[in-house]
């Protein structure tokens, strides 16, 4: 397991499965290059791909594993890693060609390894904080954070950390991504569970710029992702969605500091059967479905 032949996506493959796969990736193919965007509380690199075909076009970066006990998350960023690499479809293929792909399986090494290794439920990174453990990395973005749906208190799932990208998996992500923010056109961040695409911002119904084209483009997109086997999704900002709030997140920060066009956040299937323990046949169909919509975002983003 873990090899590029065997990559079949009928299991959930741990961190150091991963990296060996996208090893091989690199290896097997002359336009993919090996990236670190970052490092985790406990020393690891936040490691991923670079496709591309030429020199410095317009990007699209997948961005998966923020939170650990989500699997299907970097399950998915790999599923779409593999179909732009291996797929026959003109327009998947030209999908390949035409970008550059900043590609991130695995956002939160030390949370994935924890979720794996010692407890499935595991959400937050792996930073002490007193008794307890963890700061949850999508409260922790420098954007509104701390403002809404978010805690102070280490005990809580949501606990936004000490201050604004107090946490080296933020801090060195987001600093990675000042570097190449200004070519970004689209920003995938991959979470579970609900079958939700979320746009920005985590504390307003307020429409910016170009809200409209953005959820339009994305409920269009999710008419495709419908199409193969009837998976329907709600798309609008995280209030109107789940209505709930939640600042300090990636995708308010991307959007906020970045001025990335096109910026959303998947939450996959399901609508709560299993959560966050979606069984591993679901990997495939989910990855499926899920690569349709993105094409048809492209798709849309080109005429954009
Ligand atoms: N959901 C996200 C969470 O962090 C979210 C929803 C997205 C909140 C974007 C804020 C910004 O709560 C899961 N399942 O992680
Ligand atoms: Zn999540």
């Amino acid at each position: 397991r873990g090899n590029l032949r065997s990559m079949q996506f009928d299991a959930y493959y741990t961190n150091s499965e991963i990296n060996a796969w996208m090893d091989d990736l690199a290896r097997e193919y002359s336009f993919v290059t090996p990236i670190i965007a970052g490092r985790s509380f406990e020393g690891r690199q936040i490691r991923g791909i670079k496709i591309s075909h030429g020199s410095r076009r317009k990007i699209i970066f997948l961005e998966g594993g923020l939170h650990a006990r989500e699997w299907i998350s970097p399950a998915t960023v790999c599923y779409i890693t593999h179909q732009l690499l291996t797929s026959r479809d003109p327009e998947i293929m030209a999908a390949a060609r035409d970008f550059d792909w900043y590609i991130i399986p695995v956002t939160n090494p030390d949370g994935y390894i924890w979720s794996h290794d010692e407890f499935r439920m595991w959400r937050k990174n792996r930073r002490p904080v007193g008794q307890h453990f963890g700061v949850d990395l999508n409260r922790n973005w420098n954007s509104n954070w701390l403002v809404a749906g978010s805690s102070i208190d280490p005990s809580t799932e949501i606990y936004a950390g000490p201050g604004p990208f107090s946490e080296p998996e933020t801090r060195t992500l987001s600093a990675y991504l000042r570097t190449i923010g200004d070519r970004i056109d689209l920003y995938l961040s991959f979470h579970s569970f609900g079958q939700l695409l979320l746009v920005p911002f985590g504390n307003s119904t307020a429409p910016y710029a170009n809200y409209h084209d953005a959820v339009n483009i994305g409920r269009r997109a999710m008419g495709a992702l419908s199409v193969r086997f009837g998976t329907q999704y709600v798309t609008g900002n995280i209030v109107e969605a789940i209505n709930y709030y939640g600042t300090g997140g990636t995708i308010d920060w991307i959007k906020e500091h970045l001025k990335v066009p096109l910026v959303y956040c998947y939450e996959s299937r399901d609508r709560g059967q299993y959560g966050f323990l979606l069984p591993s046949d679901q990997i495939l169909p989910n990855g499926q479905e899920t690569m349709d919509s993105v094409v048809d975002m492209i798709h849309q983003a080109r005429r954009f």
